[in-house]
């Protein structure tokens, strides 16, 4: 069964650069998506090091730390039923050349380097927490019903 859950969804310094900060949060708010966090910072170093620490050993590790440190990023937490696995079929596939038209990377990016969003991935278990505690304190993260709950689930 579907589980209501917080995610961690962030833009990406290219989408930012890009003015994407917008388009990208009218998208998860019109799919019914709650905000329940938002912070835009600069991630430096060892945050980088941290949040991609799966990728340590891959060639392509030193130009992903580069690209997330080289401007501001919007992190965030979105909370809502199955909300990791609806967030990364919104962003659509990791390469932005490969993601089908309606996702966001299909239809606002063109390269693997510059894939506009992360998202937690939903196939790993501890992933959400993972990342929310990374980015988030407990206080930074309000908790609030929407009026439209009602009308969103059965
Ligand atoms: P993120 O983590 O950024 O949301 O992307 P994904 O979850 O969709 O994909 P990922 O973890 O496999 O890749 C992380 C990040 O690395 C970049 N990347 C990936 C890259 O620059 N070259 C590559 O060959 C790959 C596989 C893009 C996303």
């Amino acid at each position: 069964m579907s589980e209501y859950e917080r995610t961690f969804v962030m833009v990406k310094p290219d989408g930012v650069q890009r003015g994407l900060i917008g388009e990208v949060i009218s998208r998860l708010e019109d799919r019914g998506l709650t905000l329940v966090g938002a912070k835009f910072m600069q991630i430096d170093e060892d945050l980088a090091h941290d949040h991609y620490a799966e990728h340590e050993d891959k060639p392509f590790f030193d130009g992903l730390v580069s690209f997330i440190t080289a401007g501001p990023v919007m992190a965030m937490v979105w909370e809502g039923q199955d909300a990791a696995r609806q967030v990364r079929r919104m962003m659509g596939a990791t390469d932005p050349a490969e993601a089908q038209p309606g996702t966001i990377r299909g239809d606002l990016g063109l390269d693997l380097g510059r894939n506009v969003i992360h998202g937690s991935d939903h196939e790993d278990p501890g992933a959400n927490e993972r990342e929310i505690d990374l980015f988030f304190d407990d206080d930074e993260l309000v908790g609030w019903e929407q009026i439209d709950e009602g009308w969103l689930y059965e």
